[in-house]
């Protein structure tokens, strides 16, 4: 089965896409007999990877897309590499806000997610969807929740693929593929390629910066 996860509202915001995305994209696969379910992750550094690790436990997945909103981006960002450090530029949920720790004491340095980015990017720009590699998932909640899943995963025996998509806010009308129902869609197209076991296409979507 495919489990999406996404944040509840944070930094003052009263809505997050990340976590409707989510929704929206596991009722859709369901209603086309693809088993998906979507749970909300708090935006809490001291509670996000617990609750991750207890959704996975409860569903027991084949692929995990963990998803969180990215206000800076312009489109639906495949998140290469998780890293093994939280520095907050704005305080969590819970009002902490730490600096230069890591995500697990001990933890290799980073993660690759495993999810077949490049085989996603493509069928996601096949769709007309605005679509992007990004190579770095910050140093907020989001990128703790990505080297959580993927430590998680590691831990499990490593059969299941797992990743992190960051999706831009909604309502930007200058860009295709940025409403609710086209991160859906994203969303989507994302996990069902992930269900593939092929291996990664080989296409370039490097950056030089
Ligand atoms: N985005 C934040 C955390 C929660 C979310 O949706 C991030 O990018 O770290």
């Amino acid at each position: 089965m495919i489990l999406l996860t996404g944040f509840e509202p944070f930094g003052g915001d009263a809505t997050n896409p990340s976590i409707d995305a989510a929704r929206l994209a596991a009722a859709a696969l369901n209603a086309s007999g693809v088993d998906a379910a979507a749970e909300q992750l708090p935006c809490v550094f001291a509670q996000a990877p617990a609750a991750l690790g207890a959704a996975i436990e409860r569903h027991g997945p084949d692929v995990v897309v963990c998803v969180g909103l990215a206000a800076g981006r312009g489109a639906v960002s495949l998140e290469r590499v998780a890293i093994n450090l939280i520095d907050a530029r704005i305080p969590d949920n819970a009002g902490e806000q730490p600096v230069d720790r890591a995500v697990e004491a001990g933890g290799p340095a980073a993660y690759f997610g495993t999810l077949p980015i490049k085989r996603a990017l493509a069928a996601l720009e096949g769709e007309g969807l605005a679509a992007e590699i990004s190579q770095t998932a910050g140093t907020y909640v989001c990128n703790q929740v990505f080297y959580a899943l993927m430590h998680a995963l590691r831990a499990r025996g490593g059969a299941a693929r797992g990743g992190f998509v960051h999706v831009p806010p909604v309502g930007h009308t200058d860009q295709p593929g940025q409403g609710l129902d086209a991160l859906s869609r994203a969303l989507q197209t994302i996990a069902l390629q992930a269900l593939d076991p092929s291996p990664d296409a080989a296409v370039p979507a490097g950056a030089e910066h």
